[in-house]
């Protein structure tokens, strides 16, 4: 499907989504919300996509909701809306790896957008930030809480009041991302990660997915109970069968997601 605020393409086993609104630093307003949603539900669907790239441009991967589009917006609007909720559903709901590959501004949605991800790599000129707060605002999908979550209380509570932006070193020692790379290599290196990730089974991936994120919501010993039945559960595919022949025999495995 064509879209007007994303490119979209397939190479390999890899889908690169590229948000593309560059008059507004790639702001998130409705119709590129819409369009992402479908482009990410269409590669979870494709047989061919084993790996989802999501990056916006060098100087900004989103700087945020649309705030044109917000300003005019009373409680009654945005409550009975819902503003945000499906959005949120929708990308939850994707199984297949979702990688952030964010370079320049990722601010208010645009950061809490990349922490929707599965993980995030970073260009060395990244910035992120909450800066609702200078808009009579407050963080609406995640920046009070995935954030919290990423970095702990305090750095979280210090971007949400003041507003100020993290630079890509201290996202990475803070743990809100997972490496930091030159921003001319951002690219090259989510791919790489992406093939790798493509290489593996996809019944794995989905399960790793599956068990990393009830670590959030589960206390310790439901998560350990969860992350043991689906260890045992994958002695039900073939690919556990591939996967520990394969090294038995030194050679690489061939799994076939069954
Ligand atoms: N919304 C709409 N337009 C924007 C946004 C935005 N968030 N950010 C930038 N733009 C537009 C500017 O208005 C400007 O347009 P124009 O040329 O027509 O005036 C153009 O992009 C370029 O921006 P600047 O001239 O400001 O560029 P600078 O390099 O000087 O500054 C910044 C770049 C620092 C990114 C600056 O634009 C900025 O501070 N932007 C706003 C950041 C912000 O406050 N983000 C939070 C928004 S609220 C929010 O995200 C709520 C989240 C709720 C959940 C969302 C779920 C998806």
């Amino acid at each position: 499907m064509a879209f007007e605020t994303l490119n979209v393409e397939v190479q390999d086993h890899v889908c690169l989504i590229k948000l593309n609104r560059p008059e507004a630093m790639n702001a998130l307003n409705t119709a590129l919300l819409s369009e992402l949603c479908t482009a990410l539900e269409e590669a979870d669907a494709s047989d061919k996509v084993r790996c989802i790239v999501l990056t916006g441009s060098e100087k900004a991967f989103a700087a945020g909701a649309d705030i044109k589009e917000m300003s005019e917006q009373s409680f009654v609007d945005v409550y009975s809306a819902d503003l945000f909720a499906k959005t949120n559903d929708r990308i939850a709901a994707i199984r297949k790896p979702v990688v952030a590959a964010v370079a320049g501004y990722a601010l208010g949605g645009g950061c809490e957008l990349a922490m929707m991800c599965d993980f995030i790599i970073a260009a060395d000129n990244a910035k992120f930030g909450q800066p609702e707060i200078n808009l009579g605002v407050i963080a609406g999908m995640g920046g009070s809480q995935r954030l919290t979550r990423f970095v702990g209380k305090s750095k979280a509570m210090d971007m949400n009041l003041t507003g100020r932006f993290m630079e890509a070193d201290e996202a990475e020692r803070a743990g809100l991302v997972s490496r930091v790379v030159p921003a001319k290599k951002l690219l090259e290196e989510a791919s790489t990660v992406a093939e790798k990730i493509a290489e593996k089974s996809q019944l794995t991936t989905m399960a790793v997915k599956e068990a990393v994120n009830r670590s959030y919501e589960l206390p310790l010993a439901e998560g350990m109970l969860f992350e043991r039945r689906m260890f045992h559960a994958m002695f039900a595919t073939e690919d556990q069968k591939e996967g520990m022949a394969a090294f038995l025999e030194k050679r690489e495995a061939q799994f076939r997601d069954k």
